[in-house]
């Protein structure tokens, strides 16, 4: 086994993605005509490399439009972006096995376009809707979030999406849409995770929020990462992105969103509802049975580097959302 000096894990896994220069918009800013020394555009320059053409996701021609097109988000203050090659090269999509280098092994072949979305339930705008027309009306925005897993990791990622309140808006809910149900492709011909013999959870994987929640300005529904399309181990074509929650209501490759007026199932609620909660909010105090909720370890991490820091009320971002819960037992509505 490799053994890497700390000093090498430094320089080598940390600095390079966090002193980053972004080549298209260097060129843009080229072009706009020698802005590039001014203090504002050199921030914005200062954002990350693009991943190796290799190593990167297509997506589509329109998608790659828009996404060129997407306006850049906030970094946030003394926090560095976790690796492309962690991002994408450590998850859980169980669709594709259990392990968290399953899915970028096992997903690349997903077919993501054309991808439909259907739309049903308490809304006048009801359809299946090809993922292209559903976004075309909207402009792509860069949000850097941080992403806490239940299971006690997180990274800070630079999504690119869509809000969800702009696109409910366009679907126009009824008076008696009080949650919104989102739902993943289920193919076991291209998903293996559905078709295992092991499998525990019950397919198709679904989620759910109540209504104030996915109309909260942070909320996101994401089409790329890293300013390029999203690759299927992150959730491609189409996945829900809240911030403040555990990264389980993050539900990937969506094809249906549905208006209802009861509260909707949740795949790992369901699986197990003494563990995961609905809500699932971020909360340090409130222990899940397996792990401790206090801290989290900040990927990239290592045994030199175990990179352990202390996981904050719903995720760093109760200023925006706390009040979303006022007057909530959040023991009792975990
Ligand atoms: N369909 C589906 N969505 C899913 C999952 C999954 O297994 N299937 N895993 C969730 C969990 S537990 C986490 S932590 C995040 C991980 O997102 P990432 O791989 O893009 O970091 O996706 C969430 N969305
Ligand atoms: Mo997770």
């Amino acid at each position: 086994m490799l053994i890497k000096k700390p000093s090498d894990i430094r320089s080598s896994e940390i600095t390079p993605e966090s002193v980053y220069r972004r080549r298209r918009e260097l060129l843009k800013a080229m072009l706009a005509g020698g802005a590039l020394m001014a203090a504002g555009p050199a921030r914005a320059l200062e954002r990350y490399e693009l991943p190796d053409e290799a190593k990167r996701y297509p997506g589509p021609e329109w998608l790659q439009e828009k996404l060129r097109a997407a306006s850049k988000g906030e970094v946030i203050e003394g926090e560095d972006l976790t690796p492309y090659r962690h991002v994408t090269g450590h998850n859980n999509f169980y669709e594709f096995g259990l392990a968290k280098e399953d899915p970028k092994a096992k997903a690349q072949g997903l077919k993501t376009d054309p991808w439909k979305v259907e739309v049903s339930g308490e809304c006048s705008k009801p359809g299946s809707y090809n993922l292209e027309d559903l976004l075309k009306p909207h402009e792509l925005e860069e949000r850097i979030y941080r992403l806490r897993c239940v299971e006690a990791w997180s990274m800070v990622i630079p999504w690119v999406g869509v809000p969800l309140n702009k696109l409910i808006s366009r679907l126009e809910p009824t008076g008696n849409a009080k949650f919104v149900e989102f739902t993943t492709l289920h193919d076991p011909s291209q998903m293996p995770g559905q078709k295992s013999f092991f499998s525990t959870l019950n397919w198709p994987y679904s989620e759910g929020l109540r209504m104030d929640e996915a109309m909260h300005p942070l909320t996101l529904m994401a089409v790329g990462v890293y300013g390029d399309a999203l690759p299927p181990q992150n959730g491609a074509p189409f996945r829900l992105v809240v911030p403040w929650k555990y990264g389980f209501k993050s539900i990937k490759s969506i094809v249906s969103i549905r208006f209802t007026e009861q509260m909707p199932r949740a795949t790992w609620n369901e699986t197990a509802p003494s563990e995961y909660g609905f809500y699932a909010n971020v909360n340090p105090q409130v222990d899940h049975p397996r792990w401790s909720q206090a801290t989290e370890r900040r990927l990239p991490s290592s045994l030199f580097n175990p990179n352990q820091i202390d996981t904050r009320m719903f995720n760093g971002y109760a200023d925006q959302v706390a009040h979303l819960y006022q007057g909530m037992d959040l023991r009792k509505w975990y």
